[in-house]
């Protein structure tokens, strides 16, 4: 019943206690009760006299007894260390693995005070605005098949994103782009020795409420959340973790069984296009364009001379040739 008044007062109009009633077959005063409960849960639900109920804003909480128990993966998310806040995930989630806990275990928090990106940079992770997460992984892959999980993480980021009405895209190796501005960022790493992964950890930053003013001044241009992309759809983190661990949980099993050509392909249509760039490696700086991606997952870019590079990290930015 709780269910099927949400899923009314979600369409965003009013609904009348009377229409509710009728349509589930139950007492206005039924109605009313269940809608004072979902007040006390943190919805936040407006009601006017002749025209009813209408759903303002659902409660955004990550605390893991408000959504672990509609999770379906067997795996992901099933362990869950959640804080209010942090200096990084990244670092709890290694501590966690090297104690000994089960893939899929995430790392969730309210609040970073350390959030980190790649190369030592730092990643903007203000309270309550977003989905700052690491998962602990346990795949068994030769390490030189690393760079597929950082490519089937911003795959599993696209197609929830997308599936939510988002037109996201992937900027490689694994930037989220939402309108020519990054909405998510993933770190990938590695415990492992000479040819077998130990654990890998995926830390996966999505900026969800953020206001252009939460943004520092140094990124507002280039920075965006899932609020400012469109507004008039208020984002529910609990929705989006939900969503992002059963479709992540999916991909991971198929590439398991089928190897990389399945996410290969996915990868290449979700990516940005991209047309001559400059490619900035810690070795060197040129004019490229890219070709595609190897096997083992890295980025095929040719160079103004006609010369092939295999690149496994490097930064990337669009240029006119
Ligand atoms: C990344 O690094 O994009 C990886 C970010 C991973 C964040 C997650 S959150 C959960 C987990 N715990 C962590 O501590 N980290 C992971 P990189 O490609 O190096 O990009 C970093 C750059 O993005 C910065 O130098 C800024 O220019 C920009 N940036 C920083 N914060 C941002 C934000 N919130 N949104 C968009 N861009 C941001």
């Amino acid at each position: 019943m709780r269910e099927k008044i949400l899923e009314s007062l979600r369409s965003g109009a009013f609904q009348s206690g009377e229409s509710l009633a009728k349509s589930l077959g139950c007492s206005r005063m039924a109605i009313w009760k269940h809608i004072e409960e979902l007040k006390r849960e943190g919805y936040r639900i407006e009601a006017v006299h002749r025209k009813g109920y209408r759903l303002l804003q659902e409660p955004d909480s990550l605390l893991p007894e408000t959504w672990q128990e509609k999770l379906t993966t067997h795996g992901l998310g099933r362990t869950v260390y959640y804080y209010f806040e942090v200096d990084t995930t990244q670092s709890i989630a290694h501590e966690k693995a090297r104690e000994g806990a089960p893939h899929g275990t995430l790392v969730l928090t309210e609040h970073q005070r350390k959030g980190r990106g790649r190369l030592g940079r730092a990643w903007t992770s203000l309270p309550g605005v977003g989905l700052w997460m690491s998962l602990v992984l346990r795949p068994p892959i030769p390490v030189e098949h690393a760079p597929h999980l950082t490519l089937l993480s911003a795959v599993a980021v696209a197609e929830t994103l997308q599936t939510l009405g988002y037109a996201a895209m992937i900027k490689w190796p694994n930037d989220i782009y939402l309108h020519g501005r990054k909405v998510c960022g993933i770190l990938t790493e590695l415990n492992a020795d000479m040819d077998q992964i130990g654990y890998a950890v995926v830390g996966i930053g999505i900026n969800v409420h953020h206001r252009e003013e939460d943004f520092p001044e140094e990124i507002r241009q280039k920075a965006t959340s899932l609020y400012l992309d469109d507004p008039a759809r208020p984002p529910v983190r609990s929705h989006l973790l939900l969503l992002l661990l059963q479709r992540y949980e999916l991909l991971y099993e198929q590439y398991l069984k089928e190897g990389f050509s399945s996410v290969k392909e996915k990868w290449l249509q979700y990516a940005i296009p991209m047309g001559w760039m400059k490619v900035s490696t810690l070795k060197e700086s040129f004019q490229g364009k890219m070709i595609g991606l190897t096997n083992e997952g890295a980025l095929l870019v040719e160079d103004e001379g006609g010369r092939l590079h295999t690149l496994y990290s490097a930064e990337l930015e669009m240029t006119e040739r």
